[in-house]
């Protein structure tokens, strides 16, 4: 993505994730607004969307965090919100492991009182560790931990699996989590 597209992406992301409010934006429960709308509002406070980036924002998105309707006139983003949505996801069975990246200075926490959402609407997983690191990195140094996915899940834990193929799930209690050691070296 170019420095453009990623600086649209991010406000795309506080918009319609977490401040839709701040540019008078209205998302319906499903999390979904309307791309006139959203071009209106954004442009009345200095942008210069058109429908033209936003679809090749959308497009192009390193991590597909947008998605458009099937007419191209609503957007939403696929996860991450901080305001309650329902993005009609179905729980489903999740792999056995799965991964989530944290940083250093919050294992401690994690392993006392579990993952929990911490404003968002679901913790995130990953099935990969080194998306979990990624996205451990945005916080210090990363750690990885392990998540037995398939035994909370046996324990009827809902998992969902978003449009951006990110693992959602409430909160995972301390005992379904292994710090994987290794990462640390492995980063350090
Ligand atoms: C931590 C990005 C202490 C948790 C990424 C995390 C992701 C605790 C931080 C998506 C805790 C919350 C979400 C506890 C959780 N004690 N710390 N009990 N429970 N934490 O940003 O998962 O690029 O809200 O480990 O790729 O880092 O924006 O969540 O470090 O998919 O599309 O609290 O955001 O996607 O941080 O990231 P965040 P996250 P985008």
């Amino acid at each position: 993505m170019s420095k453009q597209r990623i600086k649209i992406s991010k406000y795309l992301s506080y918009i319609l994730r977490h401040r839709p409010e701040s540019i008078g934006l209205e998302i319906d429960a499903q999390g979904w607004a309307d791309v006139e709308e959203l071009i209106a509002c954004s442009n009345a406070q200095g942008k210069n969307l058109t429908r033209d980036l936003i679809a090749e924002v959308v497009a192009t998105n390193d991590k597909q965090r947008f998605c458009l309707s099937a007419d191209g006139g609503k957007i939403r983003a696929n996860q991450g919100h901080t305001f309650p949505v329902d993005l009609g996801l179905k729980p489903v069975r999740p792999p056995a492991v799965l991964y989530h990246g944290t940083a250093e200075h919050f294992v401690a926490g994690i392993m006392q009182q579990g993952l929990q959402a911490r404003g968002r609407q679901h913790v995130h997983l990953s099935v990969d560790e080194a998306t979990a690191v990624t996205v451990g990195r945005r916080h210090g140094r990363p750690v990885v931990l392990q998540v037995d996915a398939g035994r909370l899940h046996r324990e009827g834990h809902l998992f969902y699996l978003s449009a951006n193929g990110v693992w959602l799930t409430e909160s995972v209690p301390a005992e379904f989590l292994t710090i994987n050691r290794q990462q640390i070296t492995f980063n350090g």
